[in-house]
């Protein structure tokens, strides 16, 4: 397939840029600029193929998009909530599968290591995994634990200077790849605790997951855990539960709130432009008032998440952001980019189902994310225990 130009014009219908300082918006020039020259061009032919493609780790890593908001002294950006939400949204745009290698590496991994390691854990990992030296992952699910964590199986037993752990998780971003992989596991007590992974273990190792009709161009894989000798060590000394994990899922959720408005810009953008060229019953299709109103609604959308993610990362800039206004951004933001990307797909008409363009790309991508990171409803749930107090998962 010829590599595809990108000539992706950003829509702004309500000058959210005046809102952004002068870095946020060099930051997000950078961003663009690499998607439109490194991965624009090549990444529709890698999720044809179904292949990851690795280069993206170095880049990413020279690029800043791992670990943003990390402090500089461990290899991180230093940078604000904002900056981080943009460079998401800019990855995202150009696939969600390449969001997902720099939300996995800095949120899921880089920042549970910086939050709850050790002061020799965040030495020995966070530079290499800022520089994309390393690729890690993050093991939470498991074959029958997705939605409800909270009854893993995945277990570890004392052995002295180490403990062995037993179990395995399905489902991992990154996990063929990955060098280091933090996975949580219950200790003897039962209790959640975190643990560092490296390949090379005796007993770990990290198959594949074929057959994917969604993020093709990133790499999913199972980890298994048979008999693993891993050093006591590699175990976080700061946090003991649930909240381990989920605090992680806060950070990366509310990228993933930045990011799939970015796969919904680049849909609309391609929408717009495709319904002012292609022309039916000697018109433009774009003059027909059912195509105008699939375009005033996109827009409408987008706009409204660009303001809410703004107004979110204002208030984790400030540490003021709970888990549960994450949780409605990240599923409001899912919904709304995921129907504007099947309402673009149906303006292209038949060209929609090609690679031609990139919406059914974003579309099948998002029908991942959307189940990922907290299902649809499962953020519904968490909103609706917010406002009533109730309970309704059990
Ligand atoms: P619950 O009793 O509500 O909570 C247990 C403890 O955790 C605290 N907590 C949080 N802390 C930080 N951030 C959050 N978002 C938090 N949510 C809860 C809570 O305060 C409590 O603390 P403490 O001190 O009292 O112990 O737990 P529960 O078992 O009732 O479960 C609640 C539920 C269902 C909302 C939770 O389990 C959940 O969010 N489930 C969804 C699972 C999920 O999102 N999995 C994602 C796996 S990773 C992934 O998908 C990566 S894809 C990445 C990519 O490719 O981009
Ligand atoms: P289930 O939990 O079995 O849910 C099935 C359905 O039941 C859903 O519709 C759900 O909303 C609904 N449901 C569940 N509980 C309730 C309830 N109480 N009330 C009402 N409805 C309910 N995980 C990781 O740990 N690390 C990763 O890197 C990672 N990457 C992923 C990459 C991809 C491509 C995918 C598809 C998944 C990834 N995941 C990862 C796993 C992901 O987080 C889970 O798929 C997700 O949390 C849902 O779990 P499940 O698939 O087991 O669905």
């Amino acid at each position: 397939m010829a590599a595809r130009t990108d000539n992706f014009v950003s829509p702004d219908y309500f000058n959210v840029d005046e809102l952004l300082t002068e870095e946020h918006k060099h930051i997000r020039e950078a961003v663009r600029n690499y998607v439109k020259k490194e991965i624009s061009p090549i990444i529709e032919d890698y999720a044809q193929k179904a292949e990851f493609p690795q280069q993206i780790v170095k880049q990413l890593g020279d690029l800043g998009c791992f670990g943003p908001t990390i402090p500089a002294e461990y290899g991180g950006g230093g940078l604000d909530y904002i900056s981080y939400g943009l460079m998401m949204q800019e990855l995202e745009r150009g696939d969600s599968g390449v969001r997902s290698t720099a939300s996995v590496q800095g949120s899921l991994v880089m920042f549970p290591i910086y939050a709850y390691g050790s002061e020799d854990q965040r030495k020995k990992y966070l530079p290499k995994l800022a520089s994309g030296e390393w690729l890690g992952c993050f093991g939470l699910t498991e074959p029958n634990h997705g939605s409800d964590p909270s009854n893993m199986l995945s277990n570890f037993k004392d052995a002295g200077d180490h403990v062995i752990l037993n179990g395995s998780k399905m489902w991992i971003s990154n996990a063929p790849y990955s060098q280091v992989a933090v996975v949580w596991a219950k200790d003897e007590k039962g209790e959640i605790r975190g643990l560092i992974l490296e390949r090379g273990m005796k007993g770990f190792s990290t198959p594949t997951t074929h057959g994917k009709w969604s993020l093709r161009a990133s790499a999913t894989g199972e980890l298994v855990f048979d008999n693993v000798k891993v050093p006591k060590e590699n175990i976080f000394p700061n946090v003991k539960g649930l909240k381990g994990p989920l605090g992680c899922l806060t950070k990366a959720r509310y990228g993933i709130a930045w990011g799939t408005i970015g796969a919904a810009m680049d849909c609309y953008d391609t929408a717009l432009k495709y319904s002012l060229e292609r022309e039916q019953f000697g018109k433009p299709i774009g003059s027909f008032q059912l195509q105008q109103k699939k375009l005033a609604e996109m827009i409408t959308e987008i706009t409204k998440a660009q303001l809410l993610n703004w107004r979110l990362g204002a208030l984790m800039n400030e540490g003021k952001a709970t888990p549960q206004q994450v949780s409605m951004a990240k599923r409001n933001a899912c919904e709304v980019a995921t129907n504007i990307c099947r309402d673009a797909r149906q303006m292209l008409g038949g060209m929609g189902i090609t690679g031609e363009y990139p919406v059914m790309r974003h579309m099948m991508n998002l029908e991942s994310v959307i189940t990922y990171e907290g299902t649809h409803d499962i953020h519904l749930l968490i909103t609706g225990m917010d406002v009533t107090g109730m309970n309704a998962f059990k």
